[in-house]
């Protein structure tokens, strides 16, 4: 789970760096701080399970087995990417590892992903579908109805908030009243439980039983409450966060406090950690540096393939 973890951090680093160089077109919405859920998933998931993510969801790409290279190649749009250069930072899909992609429209992702599972229930697999996304998120429409869809069909998934705490440039308390999202579970008649997102072995212990739940046809949401280190995107000055919260925000940052935890009860030691570092940082440096050789989608091609029947525009 560390090892996840510091190489979603360093991604993270790099991906900003190589934004604010003028490196990379669209977006970079920055995941730091969400590197813990990434961890926990990576030793829960089950190959054939399905991921349909948020878009501040690179760590759980990570853990449903896409290379830092092939998530570079999502980011940077090149012609290598799944979508074929099509999708970008937030649309990352690869259907060779289960990943669905959510689209630009929040929300639309949770209904989606409440389909696949109810597929995996029709052709009778034991497969479990994880769908994550954000607070902000949590108060459309489509949360409340694939809750009670999957409720009543019993399906095989497990819905993740991502409670960061912000929603673009909205704190949490300006948009949501209750102190639990994972609250809301209960009016649908499924299990919620809320635990600290910065803590990989906490999400462990309740992803673990809540997939196995899931699986045996009981749905259920967790909210994994963390904290957004950076801006809602990387460039954003964050003028509505005051001074002191973000000064704080490295006594709670869930990477070094499990590298530490990880050394004091004997999970790892200094040098094999040492060396994890060292293998992350050049492995990203090495995927950026490909990516920033490599073709982006032509004009032409980007809107080939979009409407079925429309292949030559
Ligand atoms: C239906 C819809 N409304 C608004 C937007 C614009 N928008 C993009 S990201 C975002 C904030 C989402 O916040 P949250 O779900 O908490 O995710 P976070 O950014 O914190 O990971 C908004 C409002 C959108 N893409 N789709």
């Amino acid at each position: 789970m560390l090892r996840l973890m510091l190489t979603a951090r360093v991604l993270e680093q790099r991906l900003a760096d190589a934004y604010a160089d003028g490196k990379l077109t669209g977006w970079i919405h920055s995941c730091e701080g969400h590197e813990a859920l990434g961890g926990a998933l990576a030793v829960c998931f089950e190959d054939r399970d399905h991921l349909v993510p948020h878009y501040r969801s690179r760590p759980e790409q990570l853990a449903k087995g896409m290379s830092v290279r092939e998530v570079v190649a999502e980011v940077f749009a090149t012609v290598d990417a799944a979508s074929g250069g099509r999708g970008g930072e937030t649309h990352v899909s690869s259907v060779a590892n289960r990943i669905y992609g959510m689209t630009g429209v929040l929300g639309a992702n949770i209904a989606l992903a409440t389909g696949v599972a109810l597929a995996s229930k029709l052709q009778g697999t034991d497969e479990v579908t994880v769908c994550s996304f954000g607070d902000g998120t949590a108060n459309r429409g489509t949360f409340h109805e694939a809750l009670n869809l999957a409720a009543i069909w019993d399906l095989p998934v497990v819905f993740i908030c991502e409670n960061n705490y912000f929603a673009e440039l909205s704190k949490i308390s300006d948009f949501i009243r209750v102190e639990n999202i994972a609250d809301r579970a209960a009016a649908y008649g499924i299990a919620g439980h809320a635990v600290d997102g910065h803590d990989p072995e906490e999400l462990v212990a309740t992803l673990r039983p809540a997939i196995a739940a899931a699986r045996a046809g009981r749905p259920c949401l967790v909210e994994a409450k963390m904290i957004r280190r950076r801006g809602h995107w990387e460039g954003d000055p964050q003028a509505y966060r005051d001074a002191a919260e973000v000064g704080a925000l490295d006594e709670s940052d869930p990477v070094p406090s499990y590298r530490a935890h990880a050394l004091e009860s004997g999970l790892a030691g200094e040098d094999e950690i040492a060396a994890w570092e060292e293998e992350a940082a050049a492995e990203v440096e090495e995927a950026i540096a490909w990516a920033e050789g490599r073709p982006l989608i032509s004009a032409a091609d980007a809107v080939r393939e979009v409407y079925a029947g429309e292949a030559d525009v």
